[in-house]
C-alpha cells in the first residue's frame, strides 16, 4: 500500500488584542514516490492537500504547487480537522497518503475563570467584571452556571427552568448553544431523579441522558404511581 510521509506542526499567531487570537497551522508532507497502479511518478507537478472535519471525509483541498508544506490560517476553535495528501505529475496521482488529524485549542478563556474570553467580553466588555464564582445579576445562578446553560447573566429572570406540567411530566427548553464564546461547542442535558432531597443519591432517567440541545422542548412524563421524588437537570458542553 502506498503510504505518503506526512507530518504537521503548528503554532499559535498572537493577534494584536490579545483575547482574539487566530490559529494557523503548517502542514507538511514528504512526496509519494509512485501512482495509484504503482507505477513511478516520473516528474512532480503539485500536491492536493485534502481536508475536512470527518475522518475519511475530505470536503475540500488545496493545490500546492510550490514546496511541500502548506500554512492555513483563521482556523476555528475547537475543532478537528483531518488531512491526506496526493502527489500529482499532470492527470497522474498517487494515492492518498495515510490520514493525521489536529485538534484546534479550545476557545480562550484568558483569566482561566472558565468563561470563554469571547462570552465574557459579550455580557461585560471586560474579562474583569465576572469570575468564576461571581453572580452578576443576583438571581442565585452564578456565571459560570449562566455561560453554560446559556442565559443571559445580566438579566436576572433569564435562568434555566425545569417545570412540572398538570399532567405530571416534567419538562424543559434545551437551548442549542451558539453565539459569542460558544462556538464549536456543544450543550447537552441529562434529567436526574432522586426520591429523597436528604439523601441525595441522583440518578439519570432511562432515555433522559446526553440529550443533545437543539433548541427543542424535551419532555419526560411520570408514571402516575410513581413514588413521590424529586427532578433536576444537568446541563454541560462539549
Ligand atoms: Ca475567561
Ligand atoms: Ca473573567
Ligand atoms: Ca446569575
Amino acid at each position: 500500500m502506498l503510504k505518503t510521509i506526512f507530518r504537521m506542526t503548528f503554532g499559535i499567531i498572537f493577534a494584536a488584542v490579545w483575547f482574539c487570537e487566530a490559529i494557523s497551522i503548517t502542514v507538511e508532507w514528504e512526496p509519494a514516490q509512485t501512482t495509484v497502479n504503482g507505477d513511478p511518478l516520473e516528474e512532480i507537478h503539485y500536491y492536493k492537500l485534502f481536508y475536512g472535519t470527518t475522518s475519511g471525509r475530505y470536503t475540500d483541498y488545496i493545490t500546492v504547487t510550490n514546496g511541500t508544506s502548506v500554512r492555513l490560517t483563521d482556523l476555528e476553535y475547537n475543532k478537528t480537522l483531518y488531512f491526506c495528501v496526493r502527489t500529482c505529475s499532470g492527470p497522474v496521482e498517487s494515492d492518498y497518503s495515510e490520514e493525521l488529524f489536529w485538534t484546534a485549542p479550545v476557545m480562550p478563556d484568558s483569566d482561566f475563570d472558565g468563561l470563554s474570553d469571547d462570552w465574557e467580553t459579550f455580557y461585560f466588555g471586560s474579562l474583569h467584571r465576572a469570575g468564576s464564582s461571581t453572580d452578576s445579576d443576583g438571581n442565585g445562578v452564578i456565571d459560570l452556571e449562566e455561560f453554560i446553560a446559556g442565559t443571559d447573566p445580566m438579566n436576572p429572570s433569564d435562568r434555566p427552568i425545569l417545570r412540572i406540567s398538570p399532567d405530571g411530566a416534567v419538562y424543559f427548553f434545551a437551548e442549542k448553544a451558539g453565539g459569542s464564546g460558544y462556538e464549536n461547542r456543544t450543550r447537552k442535558y441529562r434529567l436526574l431523579h432522586s426520591s429523597s432531597l436528604a439523601e441525595g443519591n441522583w440518578t439519570p432517567v432511562p432515555d433522559m441522558d446526553d440529550i443533545q440541545a437543539e433548541n427543542q422542548l424535551v419532555t419526560c412524563g411520570v408514571p402516575m404511581d410513581r413514588a413521590p421524588g424529586y427532578y433536576r437537570t444537568e446541563i454541560y458542553l462539549d
